[in-house]
Parts: structure tokens; sequence; C-alpha cells
């Protein structure tokens, strides 16, 4: 830092209002908009501070509050491989949101500077996106002040999508080996690996008819970039596609809104047996659901994706020869009839982490090939370099002609998938690729397994930092007692399982119950949060 005047005075163009103590919690910091001003500056001067540190590696800020309502917005900060910002920098990030003064945040950037032994000859290189929210331009000024005050590299992508930017940021740092950092890089290796899958495909009772919802933000406008990329492979219907009127972000629709309320998306005529995909605000999440000619409500969640995802890469490793160690990773809230269908009937072994997608990702890479998801929609596929090299080796040797389409199709797996995050337009191209190989409709993929019925609630405590959980949240510590006391509510119920834990994005206590019928699962997620209280 070569001159701090010019910095403080830097830092004096957003001051703390002093409103709101930020957390940068398990999805960065997200909050209604108007407070927002000098977070997101600081995030700012934080980004390229820690690009310096990283030698000057690419980092990522996107400016976005996902499946949240329009008015809020917020942050996630990106790593050089496009993983999520590293714990001990989210220290750094939750000081500096709250810092009081102007002083405090020069003095504790010095210290970060100083503790992490940073060589300011490096250049910084930030790498930022931000979503469609109306929030998002006047909030990236505030990021593009901070990011500026150490001379920095800056690339402003302008609207994109959260995965696309982990993406941009990973091929940057990768010199090109992932891909380009480009928009037109990252449809082309997606779908151009798509497309080639395809032509192998069985079709039967597929369907490439997609009614696409939206959510009304980045990922309907990115999906009409997409669908000319996809002609003559998926037909997509666009729904929820109204980005001018922002009020409309996630408003009864989107992933988080169909899963959330186990209901179909408002804002589109909803037909029997029709295909429909929705996303989040960010278009890191997914959801496919339908409804029958009886008008019942079919929700294939997280859970569902992971489980068509696993069996099919399992299947592929079998018929390829090559003995690799293929693992799911799930939470708690995932269905107790989805992981028994992976362990039983795949047999595919299964770890469950806390909720929080680094949780997760960092789970899965104890694996070949791990599969990650959560219920809600967020999930993707990693391979280990060495399992990446070893299909492809592989495939340009093999001879044996059922082997040899094996291992072409995994290479299309994998350069069809984003591994960095979740990302609802890759994932979407794996699930179709999965059912047209199956040649399965959306109800044959419902009918792999049933999930057991479940109830999702959540009760307003004093302070829920006197929750404690453990065994990846599945138990509750603290406060003393409380185990015990759900230990024997759930004996009560066949098939009985609940748990509690602390929101980690907002100030209450939630509580996951399934049993054998929803009148059960209802009845026992009533009992638990009465034992909460
Ligand atoms: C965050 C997490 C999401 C998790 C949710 C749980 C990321 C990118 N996002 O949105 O994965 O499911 O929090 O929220 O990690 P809760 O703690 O309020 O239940
Ligand atoms: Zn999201």
């Amino acid at each position: 830092i070569e001159n701090i005047v010019e910095l403080e005075s830097n830092i004096e163009s957003y001051p703390n209002p002093g409103i709101k103590v930020f957390q940068y919690g398990t999805s960065g910091i997200r909050y209604n908009s108007e407070h927002l001003d000098h977070v997101l500056h600081r995030m700012g001067l934080l980004v390229a501070l820690r690009s310096i540190h990283l030698k000057s590696a690419a980092v990522g800020l996107m400016i976005t509050a996902s499946h949240n309502p329009q008015d809020d917005n917020g942050i996630k900060l990106i790593d050089p491989l496009g993983e999520m910002l590293d714990s001990s920098w989210e220290v750094y990030a939750t000081k500096l949101a709250n810092a009081p003064n102007n002083q405090d945040v020069c003095a504790m950037l010095i210290n970060i500077a100083y503790e992490n032994n940073i060589d300011k000859k490096y250049i910084p290189r930030v790498y930022i996106g931000r979503d469609t929210r109306n929030s998002g331009k006047r909030l990236l000024d505030a990021v593009l002040c901070g990011v500026n005050a150490f001379n920095s590299n800056v690339e402003d992508f302008g609207i994109i999508t959260t995965p696309m930017l982990h993406f941009f940021v990973r091929c940057y740092n990768t010199n090109g080996l992932y891909g380009q950092p480009s928009e037109h890089s990252y449809y082309t290796k997606l779908t151009n690996s798509f497309k080639t899958l395809r032509k192998m495909a069985n079709l039967k009772n597929y369907s490439p008819v997609i009614e696409f919802d939206g959510a009304n933000g980045v990922g309907a406008l990115k999906m009409k970039d997409a669908i000319i990329h996809l002609e003559e492979t998926l037909v997509i219907n666009m729904h929820n596609d109204d980005i001018m009127n922002t009020e409309k972000l996630n408003y009864k629709c989107g992933a988080d809104f169909v899963k959330s309320n186990q209901c179909p998306p408002t804002g589109m005529t909803i037909k029997p047996h029709s295909k429909y995909v929705s996303v989040d605000g960010d278009a890191d999440r997914i959801v496919y659901s339908f409804v029958d000619e009886n008008n019942k409500f079919y929700l294939l969640d997280g859970d569902r994706i992971a489980t068509l995802v696993a069996g099919y890469i399992k299947d592929l490793f079998i018929a390829s020869g090559l003995d690799v160690n293929v693992g799911l990773v799930q939470t708690a809230y995932s269905n107790g009839n989805s992981t028994k269908y992976v362990t039983d009937k795949l047999k595919v072994p299964v770890a469950c982490v806390p909720t929080g997608v680094k949780y997760l990702h960092h789970k899965a890479n104890d694996y070949d090939v791990g599969i990650y998801f959560e219920a809600n929609g967020h999930g993707t596929i990693l391979f280990k370099d060495a399992i990446r090299e070893l299909i492809r080796n592989q495939c340009s040797i093999e001879v044996d002609e059922a082997k040899s389409l094996a291992l072409k199709k995994l290479i299309c797996i994998m350069d069809m998938t984003n591994e960095t995050v979740g990302d609802a337009y890759s994932d979407m191209l794996i699930v179709e690729s999965v059912l047209c190989e199956r040649g399965w409709s959306i109800s044959d993929w419902y009918k792999t397994y049933s999930d057991l019925p479940n109830r999702l609630k959540q009760v307003t405590v004093k302070d829920r930092n006197t929750f404690e959980t453990g065994d990846a949240e599945r138990i509750c510590l603290k406060p003393l007692g409380l185990q015990e006391k759900i230990d024997s509510i759930v004996l009560k119920y066949s098939m009985g399982r609940s748990f509690v834990r602390p929101s980690g994005t907002e100030d209450v206590v939630r509580i996951y119950a399934e049993a054998d019928t929803q009148i059960n699962a209802d009845k026992l997620a009533v009992e638990v949060a009465t034992a909460v209280y």
C-alpha cells in the first residue's frame, strides 16, 4: 500500500452508517440493498487485497442476493479455482464490513496485509459480475471505487449468472485449460459436449421439450442466449423471463419458491406431464417439476438430480472397465429415501455434511468422482485431475467398443459440468443428457423411488446461537436435553426422522421432519417445534 492518505480518502467515500451488523455467512453477505454501499465498497478493497496476496491471480466478486426478493442484494466472493472464498478471509470480510469508522478500515487492511505477508509488488486482478437487480449498478460503482484503490486490473462482465463468474475466474487462472473467460467459451464448452453426447443417446420416452421458469432473473436472460446454441437438441419454452420489471424477480416463481412451497411456479400455464425447470435468481440452483392428469404436483429436487446423476455415472464407470470411487454428498435435509436408494440400490457411498455449499464441495473432493447436491437444487460433480486424465488417456487407447463408448460419454459429462459451483445451466444439460440416455420421461424419472413425506418448519427463538448441532446437524447438542426430547418424540412415528438446526442466514431455528405419511410428518414437525420453544 503506497499511499495511506490516498487510501484513507478512498475509504471516506463510503462511510458506515452503522445501521446493521453484517456477517459473511454461508453464502456471503445479503441484506436490503439500501444499506449495502459501504459493505460492497469494502469488499472491493478486500478482494483486491486477496488478489495481491495470491500473486495477481484473478479473484471474483459477484453482486447478487440469489433467490431473495428484489430489494435485497449482496455479495459472493470467489477464489482462484472458482471455489468459494477461503474461510480465514471470510472473517476479514465480516470485520471489514462492520468496522465503524474509516481509520479502522484502513488499519484492518494494513493488518491483513501484514498478517499474510502480502507483497505489494503484485497488481490485483478482479473479475466482477452482477445479477439483474436494480441496485446492482449502484453497488457496482461502490465495488469499483474500492477495487481501484489498489490500481487493479478489473474486468466487469456486466449481468451474468453466479456460476458463469466462477467459471471465468477458473478459466483465467488455469491458462485456458478449463476454457476462456467469456460467455461464448462457456456456452460452447458446455453445449458442444452436450450435443456430442446426444448423438450417442437413446430416446424412447424422453422428450426434449422444457418449460423454463427463469424466476424473472438472469437465468432467463442467459437461457435466451443459450437457446441459439441448443438448436436441434432441446426445445425451450421461456416463461418468467420479465427481467425489466425487477419486482417480479423470484416472486412466486423460481427454484426456491417451487422447492419451499412444493407447488408449481406461477406466471405460466401448467400442463399435465410437461417438464418444468425452475432456476433461482442467480442461476446456481435448479429443480424440476411436473403435474399429473389430476393436477397432483411432483417435485424433482436436488436429491433427485443427485440420484439420477450418481446412478448414471456409476453405470458408465462400470461399462468403461475403470475402477473409480464414486461418492455422493448430501445434507441432513436430503430425503431419507433418496439416501436409501443411493446406498442400497445404486451402491454408491453417501456422506452427510452440514448445510452450506462449501461443506459439500469440500467433502466431494474426498472421492475420485464426488457428486454433491443440496435438496434445494444446488450441486455439481467434481472429478479429480488424475481421474480426468485417466479417462482421457484410456479413451485414446481403448479398443473395446462398449468401453470406448462409455469413456466418450464420461468425457462429455466432464466437459458439460461446471465443477466450480452449482450451475443451473450445466446441471440442466446433465439431467437432460441422462434422461435422454435412459430414455425416460419426467414421470419415469420420478418412479425410481418415492420420497418420504416431509415437513419443514421454522420457529423464531430469542437467540439462535444457543442452538448447537453435531454429527452434520443431525443431532442437537445445545440446549441440553433437547435431543433427548426429540428422540422420544421421533420414536412414536413410523419411519420418523427429525432434526433441529439454527439457520445460517436468518434469525430462526429450522425443523425438518419426515415420516411414513404426510399427516405424520406434519405432526412430528409440530411436536418437535413445541419442544424447541
Ligand atoms: C445458503 C447456502 C445454501 C443453504 C442455505 C441454508 C450457499 C451458496 N448457500 O443460502 O447452500 O442451503 O444457506 O440456509 O452455500 P439456512 O442456514 O438459513 O437454512
Ligand atoms: Zn442462488
